[in-house]
């Protein structure tokens, strides 16, 4: 299993909790907007069970423009130094090498790029040279039209060859194996049918031998999934039982991580799941 550096060795999926220093973000944007406010979010975090807090400063959102190199940097970088300080184990949330190479500066022991390499061609390189950990998640390309490219034969199928085509690209521009985690990419160029499929087939991602993040908190296919009788799909802020349930269930098929907003419940949840887990053993 790969290690987070400084983090305990339990043997449980671990806990990404989200700082999302954006005006804009999914379910949380403008929240923690200013630096001291991310920071004590961030710690507080960390005190409801968070293993890793990842910072971000570019909202993924369906149809969300990108920000500035400028603009990402001023955002991310002091919080990520902040919370470093106080010993927190922080990943970067980036597709942008030069952000990624600041944030490792500032304290970051993780880099999370949501395009697995394919936005930024430097960032391979910038990650193999900073050695830590890598999540390279399943992307077709950037939000303003990702929606657009969400057309499979077999979702579970297509998502794991990509991913493997990731993997040999990161490889090749020198990543070692033991820094690289893979993510799915739930709500990524992905409708809900192609999201439960994803889920249901985690035992097939894992086969490619790798640690696997899993981000299903607060998506839009749990908000549809729990519509009222109107259609109308269930707010953000009403899906955290939701995320709980397939944290559990993911948990339970092997994920290495969840990346969740509302950390104390979700903490709860891979416990039960690891417990679960070694009665069957
Ligand atoms: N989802 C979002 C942002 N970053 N990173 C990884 N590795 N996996 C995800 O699924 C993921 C991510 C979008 O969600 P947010 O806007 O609520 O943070």
């Amino acid at each position: 299993m790969i290690r987070v550096p400084g983090l305990p060795g339990e043997e449980r999926c671990l806990v990404m909790g989200v700082v999302n220093v954006t005006p804009d973000s999914f379910s949380d944007g403008g929240r923690w907007f200013d630096e001291g406010t991310a920071i004590r979010h961030g710690l507080e975090l960390v005190e409801q069970g968070a293993d890793i807090v990842d910072v971000g400063g570019e909202s993924t959102r369906p149809g969300a423009a990108r920000v500035s190199l400028d603009e990402e940097l001023a955002r991310v970088v002091p919080v990520i130094r902040g919370l470093a300080r106080e010993g927190v184990a922080v990943s970067v949330d980036t597709m942008r090498a030069e952000v990624a190479n600041a944030a490792v500066a500032a304290g970051a022991r993780l880099v999370n790029d949501v395009s697995g390499g394919l936005a930024d061609p430097d960032m391979p390189q910038v990650v193999a040279a900073t050695g830590v950990p890598y999540v390279v998640m399943h992307w077709r390309g950037h939000s303003h039209d990702m929606d657009n490219r969400a057309v499979y034969a077999d979702v579970v199928t297509e998502v794991r060859e990509e991913l493997a085509k990731r993997v040999d690209s990161v490889l090749a521009e020198g990543v070692s194996p033991e820094q690289i985690v893979l993510d799915p990419g739930l709500g990524f160029a992905k409708n809900a049918v192609h999201n439960w499929a994803v889920l249901a087939g985690i035992g097939q991602l894992s086969e490619l031998g790798y640690p696997l993040l899993v981000g299903a908190s607060r998506k839009r296919f749990l908000g549809r999934l729990l519509a009222g009788p109107d259609g109308s799909p269930r707010p953000f802020s009403r899906s955290d039982d939701a995320t709980l349930a397939v944290t559990a269930l993911a948990a339970h098929a092997g994920a290495w991580c969840v990346r969740v907003h509302e950390v104390g419940p979700n903490a709860d949840a891979v416990r039960v799941a690891a417990a679960w887990k070694r009665a069957e053993s």
